[in-house]
């Protein structure tokens, strides 16, 4: 799949995207990462993508004409018609079921904005999906595009050195949607604390019903909306309940 980002500061992908498990993805192409700077295509001598706000107030707008042409070039580069995505705290919140869609798509063009906005026009008849990462406000869009791109890298096939890493993720279907368990390596003594005994036993029946057990109590805890949902599609077992009354 293919993603054209469109960013004032495409240097900040590079040490991203030659580092961690998802190295490979990006340098086989197998995510193509292409980066363009809305400044190559701004008018004049000094380049302008910013004005100031209609109406006044503090800080900077993004221009419109500069992001469009971009995003024509864009468009034009990949041949065919694609989404094009905005970071932005109004969007929708992107949870795992959208990651797994976007890393099955043809990709998108990602559009990470700066300064205090960008021009409405432009989100009005350019952008068709607005994803937000949470209730907060960054500098620039360039970290929530990356975060997509993470999400998305260590989906696809052989991207991570476990195969069946992902499958225990928080969040992923077969986990029933519980949250992850705690996870202990060596050394088996740290700073006077041990490993829960499950873990040591070397009973894998033990081990994972610990694990269960685990994310059901944290699950209960920090989420218990999953909880409920898990139990109204039928996820959990007598064992689970058994394990949830015990701890309730
Ligand atoms: C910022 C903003 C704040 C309140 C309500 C709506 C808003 N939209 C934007 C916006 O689109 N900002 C642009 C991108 C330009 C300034 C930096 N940007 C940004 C994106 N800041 N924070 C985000 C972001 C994106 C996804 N998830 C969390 C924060």
């Amino acid at each position: 799949m293919r993603f054209d980002v469109l960013t004032l500061f495409p240097e900040l992908f590079a040490p991203f995207m030659a580092s961690g498990v998802t190295r490979r993805a990006y340098e086989s192409k197998q995510v193509e990462v292409v980066l363009w700077n809305p400044r190559d295509f701004a008018q004049g001598n000094y380049k302008r993508v910013d004005d100031r706000p209609f109406g006044g107030g503090p800080g900077m707008v993004m221009m419109a004409e500069p992001l469009s042409a971009c995003l024509d070039a864009a468009l034009a580069a990949r041949g065919s018609l694609a989404p094009v995505v905005l970071f932005s705290p109004i969007g929708e919140a992107l949870r795992h079921e959208a990651v797994e869609r976007w890393s099955a798509s043809e990709g998108a063009v990602l559009v990470c904005g700066r300064y205090e906005g960008i021009d409405q026009r432009f989100i009005d008849t350019r952008v068709t999906h607005q994803i937000s990462l949470g209730d907060f406000v960054l500098s620039g869009g360039e970290i929530p595009a990356m975060a997509l791109l993470d999400a998305v890298a260590r989906l696809q096939p052989g991207v991570l050195g476990d195969e069946a890493s992902h499958v225990q993720d928080s969040f992923n279907p077969s986990l029933d949607g519980l949250l992850d368990c705690p996870h202990y390596t060596r050394p088996e003594q740290w700073n006077g604390q041990g490993v829960p005994a499950p873990l040591l036993s070397g009973h894998h029946v033990q081990i994972e019903r610990w694990r269960r057990d685990q994310r059901l109590a944290i699950t209960a805890a920090r989420r218990p909306d999953l909880i409920d949902a898990a139990r109204a599609g039928g996820r959990l077992s007598k064992a689970d309940e058994a394990a949830l009354k015990k701890k309730l």
